[in-house]
């Protein structure tokens, strides 16, 4: 079938027209730094721009601590029974099968080291899993293979997809971000109190920011909580964690960490309502209103 050259410019223009509309409604938003992103060669994890991130990265240090030298023990005593306990150089074994004191101590350490790892980790789980009081309310819905945003407190929402190679740089982003950087982001302020609702519209999908040190399934049917609070304005991506189906891989998340001023201006593009503010929202909006 032969289409038209009018037909297919109207296409094109069609879906040009799609494309600046989709890219225009960030377009106003300062340049942001990419920071939550991977680097090549990279081994370690990100780079922390949330207090519950510095605490996950001081456990892995700390772990990483014990791990190393339990290591080398273990590996140290198999050397040490390959050399000198073969049929060779001991052909006459010990035939003893027991010995208490050995094994109340390697009962006991281990039960303590276990015991020194969670006097770090249980608190670290408890500031991860026990919300504060929400600056910003988010509810996030995973779906095959997209995600969907709720601001719930100003009757805003938006799906964000993937962006193909050949939108990247419309959208202002380089080419290496691709399969990381979405059309639309979640776009939060800086400094302040984040809390999602995370669920799923059809089979579990996660939603993580792996610089945030958060990340929670989204379960169909229930609606979980996370939180972080971020210290750096800056873009940062994430990608669905949870095997979702064909499509798993092309699904990834992007957010935009901005100032109070840049989040209520963006607010107000995506047209939300502003009833019922909290006070540091109300107090901002006054001071830019005089400042106009
Ligand atoms: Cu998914």
């Amino acid at each position: 079938m032969r289409l038209s050259k009018p037909f297919l410019s109207l296409v094109t223009a069609t879906l040009a027209a799609i494309f600046a509309s989709r890219a225009a409604a960030e377009e106003f938003l300062p340049d942001l730094p990419v920071i939550g992103a991977p680097t090549p060669g990279g081994m370690s994890l990100q780079r922390p721009v949330t207090a519950l991130h510095h605490e996950v990265v001081f456990l892995d240090n700390l772990l990483n601590w014990i791990i190393f030298p339990i290591t080398l023990f273990v590996t140290a005593l198999l050397i040490w029974v390959i050399v000198f306990h073969n049929r060779k150089t001991n052909p006459e074994p010990a035939r003893f099968t027991h010995n208490t004191p050995l094994e109340v101590a390697w009962t006991v350490i281990p039960a303590f080291i276990l015991l020194f790892i969670a006097l770090f980790t249980f608190p670290a789980l408890r500031h991860q899993q026990i919300m504060p009081e929400a600056d910003v309310t988010i509810k996030v819905t995973g779906l095959q293979w997209y995600w969907d945003y709720e601001y719930v407190d100003h009757n805003i929402q938006f799906s964000q997809f993937m962006l193909e190679r050949d939108e990247l740089a419309d959208f202002g982003y380089t080419d290496d971000l691709y399969l990381l950087a979405t059309d639309t982001s979640m776009v939060v302020p800086v400094g302040r109190n984040i809390v999602l609702q995370v669920t799923a519209g059809d089979v579990i999908h996660s939603w993580t920011i792996p610089a945030f040190g958060v990340k929670q399934d989204g379960i169909p049917g229930r609606l979980a909580e996370l939180w972080f609070n971020a210290e750096e304005k800056g873009i940062y991506f994430g990608q669905c964690s949870e095997l979702c189906g064909i499509n798993h891989a092309y699904m990834p998340i992007t957010v935009k960490v901005v100032s109070e001023e840049d989040y209520i201006a963006w607010l107000e593009r995506q047209g939300a309502e502003f009833a019922n503010l909290p006070a540091w929202m109300e107090e901002k909006r006054l001071e830019m209103a005089s400042a106009e």
